[in-house]
């Protein structure tokens, strides 16, 4: 499956995961752009500049992208400027998950390996739904949200915008997590969370803003 070869924003660790992903699910990776354009390599992907290339690089022919970046609010700013420069944004999606056929999928996703997403599930666009984490039934993972490595959503669970949910945390059927949210590593979430909160613990409170 390849829409032609793709640029890489980012070469940070996520970065590396995202590129053998890439890979993986059958695309060319062309080459990465970082704020730092020093040249290196990212798992065996070239460094090659910084964003100002990406002109440059529609010149030659690349017109697919992917956001490598793990910060929720700066990977959709940057999702956005490349879609208006006009790039399309493919999905990163590992043929070790498990996606429902009746899933509904936007565009610039990572789906690591081991991940699991249930029947009607929503996960919007630049989403990151991290190793192993499972998302139930009836989801949403609305846009930039990251669900990371081992969490666990039963069904008919919200994570509002560029929503952060940390390694392992547990959440109960149909909460909502808001806006913008942290959750701390560990936690359980049985009650809603509000936008802008920061929560944490079993079960997960509430201790302040992000
Ligand atoms: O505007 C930018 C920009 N700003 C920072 N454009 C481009 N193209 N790159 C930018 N960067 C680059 O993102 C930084 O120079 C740096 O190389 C990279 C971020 O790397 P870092 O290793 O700090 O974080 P990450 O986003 O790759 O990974 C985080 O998120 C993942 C989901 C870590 O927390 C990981 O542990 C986590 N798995």
């Amino acid at each position: 499956m390849s829409a032609g070869p793709v640029i890489v924003l980012g070469a940070g660790g996520h970065a590396k995961v995202v590129i053998e992903l890439l890979r993986a699910s059958g695309h060319e990776v062309f080459g990465v752009l970082d704020a730092d354009p020093a040249p290196r390599a990212v798992v065996g992907a070239q460094v090659i500049g910084d964003d100002s290339m990406l002109e440059s690089l529609k010149a030659q022919g690349v017109t697919c992208a992917f956001i490598a970046i793990g910060d929720n609010g700066l990977r959709l700013r940057l999702g956005r400027k490349a879609q208006k420069a006009g790039f399309t944004l493919v999905n990163a999606i590992s043929p070790a998950a498990t996606v429902s056929s009746s899933a509904r999928l936007g565009v610039g996703i990572a789906i690591m390996a081991g991940a699991v997403i249930n029947a009607e599930t929503d996960v919007h666009d630049l989403a990151i739904i991290n190793s192993g984490a499972v998302v139930d039934h009836d989801g949403l993972i609305c846009e930039a949200a990251h669900v990371a490595p081992g969490c666990a959503l039963a069904g008919d669970v919200t994570v509002g915008q560029r929503a952060f949910l940390g390694a392992g945390c547990s959440v109960i059927p149909g909460m909502k997590i808001g806006d913008d949210a942290v959750i701390g590593a560990g936690a359980c979430v049985i009650r809603e969370i509000p936008a802008g909160a920061l929560a944490m613990g079993v079960p997960a409170r509430v201790t302040g803003r992000v």
